[in-house]
């Protein structure tokens, strides 16, 4: 039987990695938009890569950025995939205040450009193309929770605003051309891999930092903002999930449970046994123009249609970033002694 082939953009992010494995797992050819950087971006994926030269590889990274659509075009008709997952973005909610033309180009323009390039690809080749569109429980905004698929969207920032217009064009594709595009509707995902500017890795990697005698504080912004966090591992495999349906539909992902930003930096000192009164400050530069107050996902949906639940609750994932980032800490302690000792040892032969 043929394999089937999925395109991902955004691959070295936190969930293309995590993706890229499940879908290598499920027996794909992966092939991975990678842009271009001057020094290496590949980390969160280097352990699945293999020279395209070996016979058994099936994961091909190509050059490509979503604000270049002739690029997109290229890397389309090299890869023939039958599903392409757009995970591409600047998902920083803070940092889309700063950049939010770049934001909008980005992650709005560029799902227009990725489903332009498709639809004529499609129309060209004849064959169908299965889309899974990142769209986000940012979306929701200051909607009461809990949120559902029926929830009026109501953006805070510039990052929100853009996932509602990428969600309305994957909406509008599937109307007016009849393309498979599901939009996932994801709450907030966590893992060892997580950017280290996000709030939980943040958190998990600077008490790690502080128990090894690293750093001595944290600095955080608003403490009260409550999220519902999953582990990325699990959501990946609701998006797969979405593209294996007979219709294109729009689904939350959730684990039903919130918790605050102070309730996971409790959680993340506790296993360290470590006070958050000793080390950490409130510092208004992380405060938002406009906060999202509390996202609490109703995934009932996904429940009873894609059969999909977590597997990780929100201890198991305080634990399992903790442990990564101690033992990350206690290589960083180990080099830094290193050096020490080499130091000293210079200083005797003086
Ligand atoms: P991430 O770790 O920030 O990864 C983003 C990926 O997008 C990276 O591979 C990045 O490449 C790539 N990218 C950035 N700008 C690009 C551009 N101009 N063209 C092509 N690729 C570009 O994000 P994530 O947490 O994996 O999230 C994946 C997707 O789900 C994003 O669309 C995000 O907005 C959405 N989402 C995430 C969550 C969550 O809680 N994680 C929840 C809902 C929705 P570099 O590695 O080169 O930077
Ligand atoms: O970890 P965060 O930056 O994630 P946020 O803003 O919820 O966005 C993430 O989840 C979205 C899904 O809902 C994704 F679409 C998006 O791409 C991204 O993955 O912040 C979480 C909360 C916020 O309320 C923020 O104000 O933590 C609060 N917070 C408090 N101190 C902080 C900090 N956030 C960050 N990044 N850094 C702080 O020092």
């Amino acid at each position: 039987m043929k394999r089937k082939r999925a395109l991902i953009t955004g691959i070295t992010g936190q969930d293309g990695s995590y993706l890229s494995e499940f879908l290598l797992t499920k027996g794909y050819e992966v092939h991975g938009v990678v842009r271009r950087s001057s020094s290496f971006n590949t980390a969160r994926i280097d352990a699945l890569y293999r020279d395209p030269h070996d016979p058994e590889a099936r994961l091909f990274l190509h050059y490509g950025d979503l604000a270049d659509g002739t690029g997109l075009r290229r890397v389309l008709e090299l890869a023939a995939p039958d599903e392409v997952y757009n995970l591409g973005a600047q998902s920083h909610v803070r940092v889309s205040f700063d950049q939010p033309e770049y934001t909008a180009d980005i992650v709005a323009t560029g799902v227009l450009r990725l489903l332009e390039a498709l639809r004529d690809s499609m129309r060209v080749s004849g064959r169908t193309v299965r889309v899974y569109q990142a769209g986000s429980s940012e979306m929701f905004g200051a909607a009461a929770p809990p949120q559902h698929e029926g929830t009026r969207f109501h953006p805070r920032s510039p990052y929100a605003v853009a996932k509602v217009a990428a969600h309305g064009y994957a909406t509008n594709y599937r109307e007016a051309y009849g393309m498979f595009v599901a939009n996932g509707i994801l709450f907030n995902h966590e893992s060892p891999r997580r950017g280290e500017t996000f709030v939980t890795r943040k958190i998990t990697r600077a008490a790690a930092r502080i128990k090894l005698g690293l750093q001595r504080r944290l600095f955080l912004g608003n403490l009260e903002a409550r999220r519902d966090w999953g582990f990325a591992g699990d959501y990946v495999e609701a998006m797969w999930a979405m593209l294996q349906q007979p219709e294109p539909d729009d689904y939350v992902v959730a684990t039903g449970v919130s918790h605050s930003v102070r309730e996971f930096l409790a959680a993340t000192f506790a296993c360290l046994d470590l006070d958050p009164a000793e080390h950490v400050e409130v510092d208004p530069k992380y405060f938002r123009p406009a906060e999202v107050d509390h996202l609490l996902g109703d995934g009932r949906k996904a429940r009873e249609k894609l059969e999909w639940s977590p597997k990780v609750d929100f201890q198991a994932l305080v634990q399992m970033m903790v442990s990564y980032d101690l033992e990350l800490a206690r290589q960083e302690r180990t080099l830094l002694d290193a050096g020490h000792r080499l130091a000293e040892a210079a200083h005797g032969h003086d």
